[in-house]
């Protein structure tokens, strides 16, 4: 399988995040995606590629140009207000504030911030574009010739909506390609997410459309980051009702379950006809990561992408997002990725 990867993931590297009252170094680093690339090239997945440029025009197509503007210029209005240290919101716009963008860099965060795990960075802005650009030049191959392309997408994208970024992601690189689908002859695209949190960004970004289907299998809000979307009852509106499917499950997930969730989300996807896929893959369903409770092995991943590569059937663009297991990062997501290619 081909891998679309640039090394200006590296620019995204923030020092802190907030967690349980706690600054702890931040959980998604660097050594992520190289230890990924490593792990791809050791097993000969395939030849890596580096992306094209794309520019912000894909990018509009889901993400509001004053949001895109705000994370082209909040590192240089921040350093003029704070230095060089990285950016986290410490206010919020919630329920009972009018939703007003202030000139001041606090009160911009606080407004397209949903929490304080996400530091904007010197490197964020060009991190973001980039990953975009890695998600694009996957898309656009799979788009060619249909054959699997598995883009390293370092930061993800899942989190973020709209206009609000969170929980590690800026800009949504697997909507965004989605829409590159949808702009460029696929009338019908599927998303499927399979990281352990819910994809509250994607789910938001096609909420009210019907030209892309939204599966996502994730931790119970109830008990979960992203806590305010991702339950059961969320299915679309408007047009889109009926084409955003949430598979919810308990703490302490194990195979069985997560197959017969897999299994129900693929059936949806079958019977939508999608043109083609965008998979969500998020590695954080492992039973060792550090910040999930789920309990998958290393061994489940395979079997996942068997389920996957069979149960698709359709051209399939794979994007990172997370999974926070370092040590085991680089072997759950090539034992998904080989198993993909082999069984489809
Ligand atoms: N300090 C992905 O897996 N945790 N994102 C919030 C805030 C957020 C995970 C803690 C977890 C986000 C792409
Ligand atoms: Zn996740």
């Amino acid at each position: 399988m081909l891998t679309i990867y640039s090394e200006d993931h590296r620019l995204q590297h923030g020092k802190v995040e907030l967690t349980g009252g706690h600054f702890i170094p931040v959980v998604e680093k660097p050594e992520r995606a190289e230890t990924i690339l490593a792990r791809i090239k050791s097993v000969g997945l395939g030849e890596v590629r580096a992306p094209e440029r794309f520019g912000t025009d894909p990018i509009a197509r889901v993400h509001a140009p004053h949001f895109i503007r705000f994370l082209e210029t909040a590192w240089d209005e921040w350093v003029a207000a704070h230095g060089e240290i990285d950016a986290l919101p410490t206010n919020w716009a919630v329920r009972n504030m009018r939703q007003v963008v202030p000139s001041s860099i606090e009160g911009k965060l606080g407004y397209y911030a949903s929490d304080c795990g996400t530091p904007i960075t010197a490197g964020t802005w060009r991190a973001a574009l980039s990953s975009v650009d890695v998600a694009l030049t996957g898309a656009k191959l799979v788009a060619a010739d249909g054959k699997p392309v598995f883009s390293l997408c370092r930061p993800p994208g899942h989190h973020a909506s709209t206009d609000v970024y969170c929980g590690y992601c800026f800009f949504n690189n697997a909507a965004v390609a989605a829409q590159w689908f949808r702009d460029n002859g696929a009338a019908r695209v599927a998303v499927l997410d399979i990281d352990y949190h819910h994809g509250n960004g994607t789910q938001e970004i096609f909420w009210g459309r019907d030209d892309v289907l939204f599966v996502s299998l994730h931790a119970d809000p109830n008990v979960e980051y992203p806590y305010y979307l991702g339950y059961a009852e969320e299915r679309g509106e408007g047009a889109g009702e009926g084409f955003n499917l949430n598979l919810p499950m308990p703490f302490g997930t194990t195979w069985d379950r997560y197959r017969e969730a897999l299994d129900a989300g693929l059936a949806r996807i079958r019977d939508y006809g999608a043109d083609a896929v965008v998979l969500s893959f998020g590695a954080d369903t492992f039973q060792e990561d550090p910040i999930s409770q789920f309990k998958l092995n290393s061994d489940d991943f395979t079997r996942m992408g068997e389920i996957l590569g069979r149960g698709l059937g359709v051209p399939t663009l794979t994007v990172m997002e997370g999974g926070y297991a370092v040590d085991a990062l680089g072997v759950n997501v090539s034992n998904l990725l080989q198993a993909l290619e082999a069984s489809a």
